[in-house]
């Protein structure tokens, strides 16, 4: 980025609920933020939460003039607050991950030459042969999964080409339902974006290339040569590879920003567009996760997300290229039973009081004298099984725990879990490993320090409302020297940084090394106990 302080990158991020965008100046500090809310700014398209569910309780889509009217009210809202467009130096962004859309033929032709005296929604609106696009929440697909895996050779060999057995909210299997129950729409289509690579198109004033990060999400890419897979493109839908083009690296200059932007609001001509990316690989971004950390978010659902160079395919978790370095991968993981499960345990073990949950916790000695405990009061993803289990240090299975051994019980049993699963797809701590934890529970100094404890490592806090959106805004001022040879490492350098929260205690290696076998062995028993 030149040196000129008033100069900035925008990261943009079209999440589920809202569009959000975060400007950033040359020192890498938020000069701008905005948003537009979908429900709230466009009642006129009766999303809840951003979303349409519909009647079958399976199938959940968006109306993607939505999200073309958002941009049109975002821009216009950036240019009421004085917004200087003519600063920005560069774009990229992220977006909800597997979401698909649909371009009618002739929408290039169309992207190439819009009118800068109109807005986009009128522009567009003859654009798309699907109006209601397929979202990460849809989980209609369950027999375009059991096809795909089965023309594969099974869910691991799937795994081992896509980085993920399938999953009914990954592209390729929603692809594969339109093609089916929607032929006419399907050969109306020109090309298929992601969500990510939709937003981009509308900046570049053409079709963007999907990258390789979001790319991972579709059950259709080779996450190690990196280019489709023709096995399960041949079994999703026919003509795919045409209608999808060539993956790209999420470092990728994609060309410089379409005319209609640098006449309807002031952008530079030279004002470049960097590939965009899913939102969690735009989080990794924004996190400034690097080789051998591991990112914990700790909500409604806890996520897992890992830099690692050795990926091993599962049938649980996903891998997907990482969005800041080509030769690097990224796991994610999802847990249903986060802070819900921590809630119960505190209202039942405590009196509702986070400060009896960490005195617990403070009072009881790392491993729990041996008492193991797993809690999945709904049906967990990783592994799929749902009950309560207590454990013995005999691995004997027991009705009840005393309160406090049941408060630690259930917070090293998450972690202990995370670990666990964490390294069957290739995570090792190594030298100078971090653990940042964000969320909800990574203030309770407590709950971090068993965190630091299971994982061997020192505990950051970082706050990443909105660190998909800050993610991108990194990226694109990478993407402006990625070419060079310049590190995302180097150019993110005097971002806000992570804090350090705790430290492992001492022993705590020696304790939890066991634990961990012992975990994995008796959360193998509950799942064998679940399927007999
Ligand atoms: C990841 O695989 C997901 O489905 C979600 O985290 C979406 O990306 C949310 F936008």
């Amino acid at each position: 980025m030149s040196t000129l302080t008033s100069s900035c990158c925008l990261g943009f991020d079209f999440s589920t609920q809202q569009l959000k965008v975060v400007a950033i100046d040359g020192n890498l500090q938020v000069v701008h933020q905005n948003n537009v809310h979908f429900d709230s700014d466009l009642p006129e398209f009766r999303t809840q939460s951003g979303v349409h569910l519909h009647e079958d309780g399976l199938t959940v889509t968006s109306p993607v003039h939505m999200w073309v009217k958002a941009l049109d009210i975002m821009l216009e809202k950036m240019k009421k607050a004085g917004f200087d467009f003519s600063c920005v130096e560069a774009i990229s962004g992220s977006g909800q991950q597997h979401g698909s859309v649909y371009w009618k033929k002739g929408s290039r032709a169309r992207l190439q030459g819009l009118d800068p005296a109109k807005d986009l929604h009128s522009l567009l609106q003859d654009s798309f042969a699907v109006v209601d696009s397929p979202v990460w929440m849809d989980s209609s697909t369950t027999k375009q999964c059991l096809y795909l895996e089965s023309a594969v050779g099974g869910a691991q060999q799937l795994a081992d080409i896509t980085g993920s057995r399938a999953y009914e909210r990954f592209t390729g299997n929603q692809i594969a339902k339109i093609h089916q129950l929607q032929p006419d729409k399907y050969n109306e289509t020109e090309r298929i974006s992601l969500v990510s690579s939709f937003a981009a198109s509308l900046f570049l004033g053409d079709y963007a290339a999907v990258d390789y990060s979001d790319g991972s999400g579709m059950n259709l890419m080779n996450i190690f040569s990196k280019q489709w897979s023709k096995p399960c493109l041949n079994a999703t839908a026919p003509m795919l590879a045409e209608k999808l083009s060539d993956p790209t690296p999420a470092t990728t200059l994609l060309g410089p920003i379409s005319p209609y932007f640098v006449k309807r609001f002031g952008f530079l001509e030279n004002c470049k567009v960097v590939a965009f990316t899913g939102d969690n690989p735009g989080s990794l971004a924004g996190m400034q996760l690097q080789e051998g950390d591991i990112a914990v978010s700790l909500g409604t659902s806890d996520t897992v997300f890992l830099w690692i160079k050795e990926p091993r395919p599962a049938l649980e978790g996903h891998i997907f290229c990482n969005p800041v370095d080509c030769t690097s991968y990224m796991a994610l993981i999802c847990y249903k039973n986060g802070s819900l499960t921590r809630e119960r345990i505190r209202n039942e073990c405590s009196g509702g009081s986070w400060e009896g949950f960490s005195s617990a916790l403070d009072s009881t000695p790392m491993g729990n004298n041996g008492s193991i405990g797993v809690y999945f009061d709904v049906v967990e993803i990783t592994p799929p099984a749902i009950g309560v289990y207590r454990f013995d240090q005999h691995d004997k299975r027991v009705d009840a725990f005393t309160r406090e051994v049941e408060i630690r019980a259930l917070v090293e049993g998450q972690f202990l879990a995370k670990r666990v699963h964490a390294q069957k797809l290739g995570y090792r701590i190594i030298p100078g490993t971090k653990v940042l934890a964000t969320g909800g529970a990574s203030s309770n100094k407590a709950i971090l320090q068993v965190l630091s404890d299971v994982f061997s490592a020192p505990v950051y806090t970082i706050d990443v409302a909105n660190s998909a959106c800050l993610g991108s805004a990194y990226r694109a001022m990478h993407g402006l020297v990625a070419g060079t040879g310049v590190s995302f490492k180097d150019a993110v350098k005097g971002a806000p940084a992570a804090q350090l929260a705790v430290r492992p205690s001492p022993g705590a290696m020696e304790v939890y090394g066991p634990l961990l076998k012992r975990y994995a062995d008796l959360e193998a028993k509950v799942l064998m106990a679940k399927t007999q």
